[in-house]
């Protein structure tokens, strides 16, 4: 296993260990980090006959929780969560969150957002004073598909940066999310102070937002694993 894996897993091992408990319903985020989370979930349920009900964050989400044999729920049985666990792509000082840069945001921050308490993990790359420090690729921003180009236009007007329309790896076409949409990406001047709580909702309130992958005074414990299994946390 490679170093920055090592540190993702000793997160998610410690985040499983220290928050999960029997008969709570779980939010399982997405991305690769979850998977470390839900392997060892997977293992408790059997070691310690723990009974859990875990609501997917994404298709790959719902997958991983079937792939392990876990019980499958979601919001219309179990509104109101126990726990959410999610990767990150940057977390700050305040532990707001950068989320979405692997294409899912929206199912998470609902799912994050019906949760007693959500719990990031990542690997300490991600780990940042503030936001734009160490993750380069902007704020991932999901939009209706109609309206990426007006949206596009007034982020660029009204906070300079770079706004851009994902596009697939291929190159064939734009990402579409989960929920069918596409993603912007908007690249920030990082040398700025931002007051991201208004930030997040100026850009929300723009017409043909779905939502933002800025997750601000969500997550209330943050687990950043190093490459020698050692883990942090605040
Ligand atoms: C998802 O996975 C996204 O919100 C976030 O962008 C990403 C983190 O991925 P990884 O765990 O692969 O670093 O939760």
């Amino acid at each position: 296993m490679d170093a920055v894996n090592a540190g993702k897993k000793a997160a998610a091992i410690r985040v499983v260990d220290e928050l999960v408990k029997t008969d709570q319903v779980l939010g399982i985020g997405s991305g690769s980090t979850i998977v470390f989370a839900v392997e060892h979930i997977a293992e408790r349920v059997k070691s310690e006959g723990l009974k859990l009900t875990c609501v997917p964050t994404s298709f790959q989400a719902r997958q991983l929780i079937l792939e392990h044999g876990l019980t499958l729920g979601d919001l219309e049985n179990f509104p109101k969560l126990d726990l959410a666990i999610d990767g990150a792509d940057e977390v700050d000082s305040e532990l707001n969150c950068i989320k979405g840069g692997g294409g899912c945001l929206a199912q998470e921050k609902v799912v994050a957002s019906c949760a007693k308490k959500f719990a990031v993990i990542a690997d300490d790359r991600k780990d940042s004073s503030h936001l734009g420090q160490n993750w380069h690729k902007g704020i991932p921003i999901e939009v209706l598909p109609f309206a990426y180009v007006p949206v596009m236009q007034k982020i660029k007007t009204t906070y300079g940066g770079v706004p851009a329309l994902r596009m697939a790896q291929s190159k064939a076409g734009p990402v579409v999310t989960d929920n069918g949409n596409f993603l912007l990406d908007w690249k920030f001047d990082a040398e700025k102070k931002w007051d991201w709580n208004l930030i997040n909702t100026e850009l929300n309130l723009i017409p043909g937002v779905v939502d933002t992958g800025l997750f601000i005074h969500m997550a209330f414990k943050a687990y950043f694993g190093t490459s020698q299994g050692s883990v942090s946390t605040r």
